[in-house]
């Protein structure tokens, strides 16, 4: 086993990592940057070195500055948690140069499963359904025309080196093509220097379900249940659950099976996590593969009590997974909210800054996994989530009722969270059903707004002055932002002091700005 394991990487996952080495009795070995030096996941550690500026391209993503870390404090293995240098082979490859382990998959095995168009060719080669589209990059505008052509529209653009959601342009007609792929070319080219695009059918209202695998050194892959990511912003997930609440006994062993052989075609060990979409018709298609430890993996670790960190750390180390495919029972149900210091009021922009008081909520099946602390900064150059509240219980309606209760107890002050959002959704009668689909927060939000803008409206009539009825629509966004404010009960910020209240006035002001930029639906 590994004596000493440095984490390339910071907040909440950091510190989740720290754990696992700490119950292994592995020592744990923090990085950070200028602005982290203060931060929860250096002082958890049992060593910390500086990787320089706050920049992420300075410090975080730089793999000779970790690797040079890895080395100075003697680490025989890196765990790059997710995002950074996750799903960078060149992270991998440095290690093998260095005589450092890796914790997660070969770097060949990263680049077959990460590149979408090189695991849409594994999917069909094993026979994995996959959506409809292209199996390699579309040359040229006139190639996709026709391809969309033949399989139909509405179709949607996706970049190859693509993820979440970035470099997709979705195409409804055939007038909207070469606009679509312009865009979607070089907001990819952008994203990821690589501005190659592929397309595929575009779903409906599909779920976004995911299957976690787990493999050994020794040929051992198992899959240890799915999670349901259907309930995402602008594809950034927002809650997770594991179970789906549209699984089945058999649908599970399915999936699981289809999972288990894309990630045997393309040589995988470690945690993986397999993509589907599943349509109204329980009909699932291959998405991608990410080729790494997830956010939400804690709803998986709860229903079936397999410490995911643990598993990577002791599989990296040559050891055999300590279970088999039978073995693996799901038990109760587990859904996580993901906490953001963002402001709900200002389309959900980030809003870092200290943290005054905070209150963890606590109590039976609640764990929250986070990486701040009452009086810390957070800082604005890296993504703003505070952490993850996870609640399990026997069945959904107990997790649900869990994580309400825990939910109320979250208190946090100095900053904005998007903790009164997830109330407003476990409001919903669509989502204590079960039913929803990709776009369906999306839509929530739109129609929140929407029912606002209704009621202004309606008084404007009633005056009847033409003036009052084209100032609703700013109006309703004013009047929606009161409304969350007025629901958001101990955790909104309110202005009890000039500073605050001034503040608020800078904010209705940057909000009325905001109104003119953005397209009038
Ligand atoms: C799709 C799709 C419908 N049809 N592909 C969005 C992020 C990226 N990982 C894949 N995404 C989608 N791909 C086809 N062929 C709908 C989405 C999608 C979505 C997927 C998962 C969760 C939320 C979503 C919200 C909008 C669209």
């Amino acid at each position: 086993m590994f004596r000493k394991i440095l984490i390339a990487n910071r907040g909440e996952i950091a510190v989740r990592i720290l754990r696992a080495c700490r119950e292994m009795c592995i020592r744990g070995v923090a990085v950070y940057s200028d602005v982290d030096r203060a931060s929860l996941h250096v002082r958890l550690a049992d060593e910390a070195y500086p990787i320089g500026p706050a920049s992420s391209r300075e410090s975080y993503l730089v793999i000779d500055k970790i690797i040079g870390a890895a080395r100075y404090a003697g680490c025989d293995a890196i765990h790059p948690g997710y995002g950074f240098l996750a799903e960078n082979p060149a992270l991998p490859r440095a290690c093998a140069d260095a005589g450092i382990a890796f914790i997660g998959p070969s770097p060949e095995a990263m680049e077959q499963l990460g590149s979408k168009t090189a695991a849409r060719h594994i999917a069909k080669k094993v026979g994995v359904a996959t959506v409809p589209g292209t199996l390699d990059p579309l040359a040229k505008l006139e190639d996709a025309l026709e391809m969309a052509r033949q399989i139909g529209f509405p179709v949607v653009l996706k970049a190859v080196a693509g993820g979440g959601g970035k470099g997709m342009r979705l195409v409804e007609r055939e007038s909207e093509m070469a606009g679509a792929w312009r865009d979607a070319a070089s907001e990819a080219q952008n994203a990821f220097g690589d501005g190659r695009l592929y397309l595929e059918k575009y779903l409906l209202r599909p779920r976004h379900i995911e299957i976690q695998v787990l493999g050994d050194h020794h040929g051992n892959i198992v899959y240890a249940g799915e999670r349901e990511c259907s309930i995402q912003r602008r594809y950034q997930k927002v809650i997770e659950e594991a179970p789906s609440p549209v699984m089945t006994a058999e649908l599970r062993h399915t999936m699981g099976e289809a999972a288990v052989k894309l990630a045997r075609a393309g040589g995988y060990t470690n945690a993986g996590t397999v993509e589907f979409l599943v349509d109204a018709e329980r009909n699932f298609y291959f998405l991608e593969m990410n080729t790494r430890l997830q956010v939400e993996h804690p709803v998986t670790e709860m229903v079936t009590s397999i410490d995911l960190v643990k598993t990577q750390i002791r599989v990296a180390a040559g050891e055999p997974l300590l279970f088999r495919q039978e073995d693996i029972v799901i038990r109760g149900h587990a859904v996580e909210c993901r906490i953001y210091a963002e402001d709900p009021d200002n389309n959900f922009f980030p809003s870092p800054g200290k943290i005054l008081v905070r209150r963890a909520p606590s109590g039976p099946g609640i764990r929250l996994d986070d990486g701040v602390y009452g009086g810390w900064t957070v800082p604005n150059e890296y993504d703003p989530m505070l952490g993850k509240l996870i609640a399990w219980g026997n069945d959904r309606a107990e997790a649900l009722a869990r994580l309400e209760g825990a939910l109320g107890e979250y208190y946090a002050s100095g900053i904005k969270t998007n903790v009164g959002l997830f109330r407003r959704i476990l409001a919903t009668e669509d989502f204590r059903s079960g039913n929803f689909y990709t776009r369906w927060l999306d839509d929530f939000l739109r129609d929140e707004k929407k029912h606002v803008s209704a009621k202004v409206d309606a008084q404007a009539a009633a005056v009847g002055s033409v003036e009052v009825a084209s100032l609703a629509e700013d109006a309703a966004a004013l009047a929606v932002a009161a409304w969350h404010m007025s629901r958001e009960g101990a955790s909104a910020a309110k202005p009890s002091n000039g500073v605050a209240a001034k503040e608020s006035q800078w904010k209705i002001e940057g909000r009325l700005e905001q109104l003119d930029r953005e397209p009038r639906r």
